[in-house]
């Protein structure tokens, strides 16, 4: 489901309640839910600038590394990267804290960049089920949230997703591609291409299938991507934090962050 956002909720930064509940109920039952264009023009132009000569020097140096052009890349741990309306937006908060608590903790910090020319990738779910052999479907323990730094269209490699259930599927030998069957049950379920504006804000289960799709733009279709966990689930510890950094973070943003390498040089995404 995609949510507008209203003049009202522009103007607090802050959704109205009941949106909060019904976007946390499309996730619990759907997987997902898209608020359009949340951040603003200037923010992605920002954003934009600094990720663009990055993602240059990544690729030149370590190549793509998901598939045809196309590559995951880390972020540093740095402006504008780390800006609060980033990685801690009281509208998304707002959602991710009804599903996961608001002891929840951000342990990755990185992207997906579908370059010109990438291909299909085969249908996968991102983390597998907790305990498979109880054979139900536990509630949402990691969420995914996607910032598309251009807008995304059917042309420039949208992500696709398999909302309706995928999340809550309880079978840990459809996680990973290698046995296909996956691939091959997807090809005749509901699926949707995530068309969306920059600035948009995807919350999704972690565990939904889903994968990236061709772009035959020249331009390249860029995705920030955090995952945000229970306080339970997952060491954390992978993004190095200067310690200056994180005192000048919220109260809130330290807190997400408490378990990541705090006192760490920041890492370029060439030296993960
Ligand atoms: O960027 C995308 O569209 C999908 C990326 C993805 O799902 C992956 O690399 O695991």
């Amino acid at each position: 489901m995609f949510m507008k956002l209203s003049d009202k909720e522009r103007e607090t930064g802050v959704l109205e309640a009941e949106n909060v509940r019904i976007a946390a109920e499309q996730v619990r039952k759907n997987g997902y839910i898209v608020l359009e264009q949340v951040l603003g023009e200037e923010q992605i132009n920002e954003l934009r600038a600094a990720f663009d000569p990055l993602f240059a020097e990544f690729t030149s140096r370590k190549g793509f590394n998901t598939g045809t052009n196309r590559a995951q890349m880390f972020l540093p741990f740095s402006e504008p990267f780390c800006s609060e309306h980033v990685i801690a937006h009281p509208m998304a908060l707002s959602i991710i804290d009804q599903l996961i608590g608001s002891d929840c903790r951000c342990v990755y910090f990185a992207s997906d960049t579908a370059g010109p020319g990438s291909d299909y990738q085969n249908v996968h779910s991102d983390l597998p089920p907790l305990f498979p052999e109880l054979g139900v479907a536990l509630p949402v323990y990691s969420l995914v949230l996607n910032i598309p730094l251009v807008d995304v269209t059917e042309e420039n490699g949208p992500l696709e997703i398999w909302p309706g259930g995928t999340h809550l599927d309880p079978d840990s030998t459809r996680y990973t591609d290698i046995w296909g069957d996956k691939v091959r049950a997807a090809k005749y379920m509901h699926s949707e291409k995530v068309v969306m504006k920059a600035g948009s804000m995807v919350i999704r289960d972690i565990r939904m299938w889903h994968r990236g799709t061709p772009n035959v733009t020249d331009t390249m279709r860029t995705n920030l991507a955090f995952i945000y966990n229970r306080e339970w689930y997952g060491a954390g510890g992978g993004t190095p934090i200067p310690q200056a950094t994180y005192d000048r973070l919220s109260e809130r943003a330290r807190m997400l962050l408490r378990t990541e390498k705090v006192g760490a040089a920041v890492k370029m995404p060439w030296e993960y």
